[in-house]
């Protein structure tokens, strides 16, 4: 009953006579037209904007394929070394517009959409956000793709064609509700299904005679999305799987009136590419999770085997042609499964298989949070992948072999006898257990198979470890990161061998992130600098610096401004009904919601504020610079106190956006759904932006870096990439505040005895605890970290409570000259040239991939 078979049919030589269609393209107008007519199937007397962008993608999606085809055809006959990237998340966000421009059709089809009767933004309005990822670490991915495409380099995409992307976010009653995101709803012009192309994934089953038999299979089936690149006739690809069963269904069960069970095996299939688990830096422990790891890391493996094979005999050639990027923990399945592969179907020894595997793989680290680095129950994993449980045992104790000698020597040279003090204990210990071998107990912390500290016995796989281990690279994101990443969780590892660990500062793409969010000020840059070619060069931004002084220029750059703050303006009204005026300070938060980024700071400095204005007299009243207060974002479904800070933010709107007394002077608005597409409205109309996350535990951040290219200042902690934004642009040009990472471990010591020594703390724990909200609303949020016998406010905001508000006060002071501010706003934006993904990839590309520039030739 396979409905499926891989067909692959040799493809037959084309007559000569027969014009290839590539060169049989019409005008773009006619196209568009043929598209409405025949693939809308509408009558083109009239058309909505939704079918306009159908037509309109449609035509689009064309000029992608021909220059698609040309690429990856190139490729084949170059055969250079390609870059996968592995990555569980790609939040592309929307299409079209950077499609259009990135193919340098916005001349053509500009005019072609102005025919119809609309705007291409307005077209692009009607197309669904692609949000297969949860933040971050799933943007950075799709940034890296585009660079990637732009430099030229040969490089895929990997990951999993979610039906259900992250949920889309309402509020009831000022509380988060979650409901599906389906996508997928008016079709997608951007991808190429290759039903052809599918690849059989095994699940649970049994080992026998040195091979898996899997219990249950599916097919991972192939769905292309050409990613073009900018000023380059290159066009890469991503690669997404859809899972789909073995057979449709059980025809003798359904013929027996048993529906649901005849279509049990489609409905389990499916299910696996069905939804992406919306669990930023929470570690989820459900076995479907591993399921779509395994998924689609293994049929991209199968697939890239499948590729080299064609060309080359000798797997060992594998690491010249090909490297594997794995984007966090979520695919590091990989390194077991490329091993499976080599040994199983392609017949290697195991010391080959491995020397292939570790030069072949790569690992990013993109946090330090515990929670979010997966370690997965051996019970599991020895239920779901029995063999790839087996390799992981034999890599574990073969690495530990490899370390038995030198560990030996080291306990030997250390003494044997227990401290006094811990020597009852001790005794105490062994008396119930049998004796510890101590050259073991000193190889635990450098394995990958682990005891749960929280549960006896319970035994679980440390993928972070075997990721590092299996690989030949181990980077972090940020300067800070990768030194933090070192001391911490991989401080034993870097010990042993220091030089498999760097640093790859993250990037954005300028494209999307400046040059068409933004194309007031993207006119006016190139307008200044003579050309546009700081698009893909950034580091010409630094071209501004020379007028930053120039008040002409500066009443320009303050005037486009105010533009991207109306749009801005509008989008609020829009979305949540709240008008907030253009002569306000606005100031941005837009991230996940989570207590390390802390929101709730945030949050206090606005009751501080309104505290302030409240007991202002009138005249005093008139100092205050106006503020609209911003905040998006979403909170893990399962994350009491994140969706707390939600309500927190709402119900201080409903008070503060209804005072009389306040007016104007304070706003505070939570803007619903926020996505890649709302950020590209909302990052332009910001003028100051918040990354105050405790010193230590954002490892990056990115959006930093977008605000800093739109010329919108930052109020931030010295952490992730705000600390490299800093060197670039100038310490003193940001608003710094906080305690410093290297002090934040005794500070959580020392805050159980801590009291914030500022009365303004004091009145805004009352206010919340007071008569404005429902009795006890807030009381665990304000107990966290503020009642030090229930808690010991981990993310230190007493600490850094003070500091932040005379930060706070920094920027109100300098908002009031507006040609200094203005000024640092355009030296943000002329020093924002190093964080292009240009600069991050190419870096990758020197350092990691060993991938090299293969143009396709014009012409
Ligand atoms: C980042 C994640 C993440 N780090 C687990 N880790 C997830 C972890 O669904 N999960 O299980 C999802 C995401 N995301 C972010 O990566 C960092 O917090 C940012 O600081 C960083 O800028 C970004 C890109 O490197």
């Amino acid at each position: 009953t396979d409905t499926k078979k891989k067909t692959n049919g040799k493809a037959k030589p084309v007559p000569m006579e027969l014009i290839r269609v590539d060169q049989q393209k019409a005008a773009a107008e006619t196209e568009i037209l043929r598209k409405i007519a025949y693939q809308v199937g509408v009558d083109a007397e009239s058309v909505t904007a939704q079918q306009a962008y159908q037509g309109v993608a449609w035509t689009v999606r064309e000029r992608l394929i021909d220059a698609f085809n040309k690429t990856q055809a190139y490729w084949r006959e170059k055969d250079p070394k390609f870059i996968y990237y592995l990555s569980a998340e790609f939040l592309m966000g929307r299409t079209l517009t950077n499609a259009v421009n990135n193919l340098g059709l916005e001349g053509e089809f500009g005019e072609a959409i102005r025919k119809l009767g609309y705007s291409l933004e307005e077209l692009q309005s009607q197309e669904q956000n692609a949000s297969l990822g949860n933040g971050g670490l799933g943007r950075l991915a799709a940034c890296f793709l585009d660079s990637i495409a732009t430099l030229s380099l040969p490089g895929w995409g990997y990951g999993i064609r979610y039906r259900y992307g992250m949920f889309r976010q309402g509020l009831e009653n000022g509380y988060q509700s979650e409901s599906p995101d389906y996508w997928l709803t008016n079709g997608n012009p951007w991808e190429i299904p290759r039903r052809e192309l599918a690849y059989k994934i095994g699940f649970y089953g049994s080992v026998q005679q040195g091979k898996w038999v899997p219990d249950e299979q599916v097919y991972a089936v192939a769905y292309d999305n050409p990613i073009p690149g900018y000023g380059t006739k290159t066009v890469g690809n991503l690669r997404l799987f859809d899972c789909q069963p073995m057979s449709e269904f059980k025809l003798a069960s359904f013929n027996e009136g048993k529906y649901s069970e005849a279509t049990d095996a489609k409905r389990k299939a499916e299910d696996i590419s069905a939804v992406l688990y919306p669990n930023d830096a929470t570690e989820y422990g459900r076995e479907l999770r591993l399921k779509q790891q395994i998924f689609f890391v293994s049929a991209a493996i199968q697939d890239t085997l499948a590729r080299f094979k064609k060309t080359h005999k000798d797997m060992k050639e594998l690491p010249s042609k090909a490297c594997f990027q794995m984007n966090d923990t979520h695919p590091t399945i990989a390194v077991a499964e490329l091993m499976r592969l080599l040994i199983d179907q392609e017949g290697l020894k195991w010391d080959a298989a491995w020397d292939i595997t570790t030069k072949s793989l790569a690992f990013t680290n993109h946090t330090v949070m515990p929670e979010a680095l997966e370690k997965w129950p051996v019970k599991v994993m020895a239920k779901l992948l029995p063999r790839h449980m087996e390799i992981i045992e034999k890599i574990d104790s073969i690495w530990k072999d490899s370390l038995r000698a030198k560990v030996t020597s080291e306990v030997g040279s250390q003494p044997k006898q227990a401290a006094p003090e811990k020597a009852a204990e001790a005794t105490k210990e062994a008396a119930a257990e049998p004796p510890v071998d101590p050259v073991e107990a000193a190889l635990a912390k450098y394995s990958i198979i682990t005891e749960n500290p929280w549960e006896k016995g319970v035994k679980l796989v440390n993928m972070a470890f075997m990721a590092t281990i299996g690989s030949k690279s181990t980077n972090g994101v940020a300067a800070i990161h990768s030194e933090i990443i070192k001391e911490t969780i991989f401080k034993d590892f870097y010990e042993l061998s220091p030089e498999k660990f760097q640093n790859k500062t993250n990037g954005v793409t300028p494209r999307r992130w400046l040059a068409y969010c933004n194309p007031g000020l993207s006119k006016l840059i190139t307008k200044t600098l003579g050309s546009d070619e700081w698009i893909s060069k950034t580091d010409q931004l630094t071209g501004l610096k020379q007028h930053a002084d120039d008040k002409a220029f500066q009443k320009q750059w303050r005037s486009i401004k105010l533009e991207n703050k109306q749009r801005l303006a509008d989008l609020i009204k829009s979305k949540t009904g709240i008008s907030v005026p253009t002569n306000a300070l606005y100031d941005v938060q837009i991230k996940r919601i989570h207590e390390y980024k802390r929101q709730h700071l945030n949050m206090f400095s606005v009751v501080n504020r309104y505290l302030e204005i409240k007991a202002a007299s009138p005249e005093e009243r008139k100092k205050f610079v106006p503020r609209v207060v911003i905040i998006g974002g979403k909170a893990a479904s399962a994350y009491v106190m994140a969706k707390k800070m939600i309500k927190l933010v709402t119900s201080l709107g409903d008070v503060i956006n209804n005072d009389p007394e306040v007016s104007d002077l304070l706003k505070v608005v939570f803007i619903p759904d926020y996505n890649v597409s709302l950020a590209e409205t909302i990052i332009p109309g910001a003028e100051v932006s918040q990354h105050i996350s405790t010193a230590g535990t954002e490892a990056s951040g990115t959006s930093n870096m977008k605000f800093q290219m739109n010329g919108c200042l930052i109020i931030g902690t010295m952490d992730g990439a705000n600390i490299e934004i800093a060197q670039e642009s100038g310490k003193e040009n940001m608003f710094v505040f906080g305690v410093d990472a290297k002090d934040i471990g005794r500070l959580r010591e020392e805050r159980k005895n801590f009291k914030v020594n500022d009365p303004r703390w004091e009145k805004v724990m009352s206010f919340l605890t007071g008569n404005t909200f429902e009795q006890g609303l807030f009381q665990d949020l304000v107990d966290n970290v503020n009642d030090m016998s229930k808690a010991n406010d981990w993310f230190l905001l007493g600490n850094d409570f003070t500091d932040y508000l005379r930060a706070q006060d920094e920027i109100d002071v300098l908002y009031k000259d507006q040609d200094a501010w203005t000024k640092r706003s355009i030296l943000y934006t002329a020093s924002s040239g190093f964080f292009s993904s240009d600069r991050c990839i190419d870096q990758y590309a020197k350092e990691i991939w060993d991938v090299k520039p293969c143009p396709v030739p014009s012409s």
